[in-house]
């Protein structure tokens, strides 16, 4: 109940004490996780250990932390450990309890005591470790400082005593280390994967060339470690991504320097790119150890800068010929790697997932520091200059050809939503939305999906086999390929400069293949085109992959799918039970279907593997896999930019080796893929 007081107080527009604690407190954290965190899946687990690494990052940043180590430990819990000052543990004047304390259990608490230190400051979100701590069953917090070891424990967010010395520390060593377990009640899955903390890590490593990260798994059976330091920080960045694309140049271009904003505080800005004998434009760029996909401000800036120190060096140059094409920006970004990072104090997050950078004074500063420096290192590398102009040159003639192609396309009517591809089976209702499309391998399997879908919001469109592989072709050869140019028509936005997701007709896109090798490459070929060319599809989540069960297990009239050796034999053990408490034992009848394999166990159960879509009727192909109250669809998503954009170049390029190596290191992960 509230005094009369404080309602008067209320009405006038004044804060009252628990409105206060209401506003700070942890609650609303757990209330709705996803506005904190992203989302409550794995990535949004996989999140939490990002955080606790961003704020000790953040402590390298401010020059006291040199190394990282994060362990995920036998009973699935994280521990994070830094070498930084430790989180103070005196107590907070203000708040009459540690700063510890109010560092894990108040939101935006982290930079609180001493902004000036914390020169800028990482986390997606920017929402700090009292998140992690109120996602986590528990967590435990310790800290080295003043000789001494502090100690504290948290449940649900809440302390379950105050921080208390539980033993000595070395002299002057330093640190914290945060161990939690996610909380069950709010992620369904808590298992994590190595694999993708490591590449979180890598980044940072190569982000952050002074510090040393390192990753351990402990769990049974999981047991590796790595360690991640990059001397060469952006230069081995971009070295790693084109791991597989040859590059043209000797030597890479890298810049660093900084400036300042108009209040006065300093903007960092470093950038290194080289260019490979491939047609895509790599760009990844990061504020505050932060991946922009959207891009932004810094991108814009060093897109300009770049187009105009090429430009000026090639005429000065007389490398352009009088009579050959005029050079545009998309010619010099042709088979360009680059990673651009700038360190702002105080971003600010636009865009449809608030991955762009908005300051609108980074664009200057980066074409400043950019600007120069180019100027002076193509001067300096005379041969690598020239295989750059060289290389845009044919850019430039290639996209004159596609130019051709696309105007030949268009007055064909061929690229216009309002002409429809004729093998296109539509739905009937025309709200994005609510609409599917569904792009399914091979004419049999299309043909049963035709007759299988609800036909009112599900659009099928087959494809036959293998389509082009985008990632060795330039966009005038892609327009050229029907099966491509037919699913650019059925989804509706337009490519490249003309994409608009406005124009999409389907709120999902649904990659249906079968479940064998051939399978997985038209999934792949498709993913590639879907990355490459209309990469916003997947950003804002309208790609998905759909599940095909792998088995029927047929017991008499009864029928059940699994979609995994383990299901299946889950429905075995399951009928068997069964069979036992059936007091009439009706006997099971085996009807073998046709193209099915199948065995017939002692219970009477036919068990059949479906090698193909096409071995479904369109009953079982709606029921199991196109039914969207029973299937399962995998929706589509990039959780590390730079390392899918180079697994992509690793399944799809010219270099034998490093697939081979790739796939024999993924091959357990072919039924769970995540690009
Ligand atoms: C608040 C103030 C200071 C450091 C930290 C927080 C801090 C937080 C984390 C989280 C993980 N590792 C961390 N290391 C430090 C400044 C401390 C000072 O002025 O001595």
């Amino acid at each position: 109940m509230k005094s009369e007081k404080e309602n008067k107080k209320k009405q006038e527009g004044e804060y009252t004490a628990d409105d206060i604690t209401v506003l700070k407190g942890l609650d609303p954290v757990r209330q709705r996780p996803a506005m904190y965190i992203g989302d409550v899946s794995t990535r949004g687990l996989h999140h939490l250990v990002y955080e606790v690494v961003d704020n000790s990052i953040d402590e390298a940043l401010a020059g006291f932390a040199h190394n990282i180590d994060v362990s995920i430990n036998k009973d699935g819990s994280i521990t994070v450990i830094d070498d930084g000052r430790g989180i103070p543990t005196g107590i907070h004047a203000e708040e009459k309890r540690s700063a510890l304390e109010v560092v894990m259990t108040v939101l935006h608490a982290g930079g609180k005591f001493d902004k000036s230190t914390y020169k800028v400051s990482g986390g997606l979100h920017g929402v700090g470790v009292s998140v992690v701590n109120a996602l986590s069953e528990w967590l435990e917090v310790e800290v080295s400082r003043d000789g001494k070891l502090w100690f504290q424990k948290f449940k649900q967010g809440n302390p379950v005593e105050p921080v208390k010395v539980i033993g000595k520390s070395e002299e002057k060593k330093t640190g914290t280390k945060v161990t939690f377990l996610p909380d069950g009640t709010i992620f369904k899955n808590r298992t994590y994967k190595f694999e993708t903390i490591a590449e979180r890590l890598r980044e940072l490593a190569f982000l952050n060339p002074d510090v040393v990260l390192r990753i351990a798994d402990l769990r049974k059976g999981e047991e590796q470690e790595e360690e991640f330091h990059f001397k060469g920080g952006l230069i081995e960045f971009v070295k790693y991504i084109d791991s597989t694309r040859p590059s043209l140049l000797k030597k890479s271009f890298y810049a660093k320097g900084q400036d300042k904003d108009e209040n006065g505080r300093v903007v960092e800005v470093e950038v290194a790119f080289q260019y490979n004998d491939q047609y895509n434009e790599n760009i990844f760029t990061y504020v505050n150890n932060i991946n922009t996909h959207e891009g932004g401000t810094h991108l814009i800036g060093f897109r300009t800068t770049l187009t105009r120190t090429l430009n000026s060096y090639a005429s000065k140059n007389n490398i352009v010929k009088e009579n050959s094409v005029q050079l545009t920006g998309d010619d010099f970004r042709e088979g360009l790697t680059a990673v651009i990072s700038v360190k702002v104090p105080e971003p600010q997050f636009e865009g449809q997932t608030k991955t762009k950078l908005g300051n609108s004074e980074v664009k200057g500063i980066v074409e400043g520091v950019v600007g120069e420096r180019l100027a002076t290192w193509l001067d300096e590398n005379p041969p690598d200059a020239k295989r750059i102009i060289e290389k845009c040159l044919r850019a430039a003639e290639a996209r004159e050809a596609a130019r051709k192609a696309r105007e030949l396309a268009r007055r064909k009517n061929a690229l216009e939503s309002s002409t429809l591809p004729g093998k296109l089976a539509d739905c009937s209702i025309e709200d994005p939305e609510h609409c599917e499309l569904y792009i399914v391998e091979g004419d049999s399997a299309g043909g049963s999906a035709k007759q299988g879908r609800d036909r009112r919001f599900q659009a099928i469109l087959p494809i036959k086999g293998k389509i082009l592989n985008v990632e060795k072709s330039r966009m005038h050869k892609i327009l050229e390929n029907e099966e491509i140019r037919c699913i650019f028509q059925a989804i509706g936005t337009g490519v490249g400069e003309d994409f608009s997701s406005a124009k999409l007709r389907y709120g999902k896109i649904i990659i249906m293949c079968d479940a064998d090798v051939d399978g997985s490459h038209i999934r792949t070929l498709l993913l590639t085109l879907f990355f490459r060319h209309m990469r916003e599809l997947i950003d804002l989540g309208h790609v998905y992959i759909a599940q095909p069960p792998l088995y029927k297990v047929k017991k008499g009239k009864q029928e059940h799918y699994a979609f995994d050796d383990e299901e299946r034999d889950e429905i075995i053990k399951r009928l068997k039970g069964e069979k036992k408490k059936d007091a009439e034992k009706e006997e099971a009848t085996v009807e073998v279907m046709e193209g099915e394999e199948v065995v017939v166990n002692s219970s009477g159960m036919a068990i059949s593997r479906f090698k193909g879509l096409g071995e479904m009727n369109p009953e079982q192909l709606w029921s199991t896999t196109m039914n969207p109250e029973t299937r399962t669809v995998l929706q589509v998503a990039v959780e590390n930019a730079a390392d899918a954009d180079r697994t992509f170049s690793i399944l799809m390029g010219d270099e034998v080796e490093p697939r081979r190596a790739f796939i024999e290191k993924n091959a357990k992960y072919v039924r769970n893929l995540d690009v």
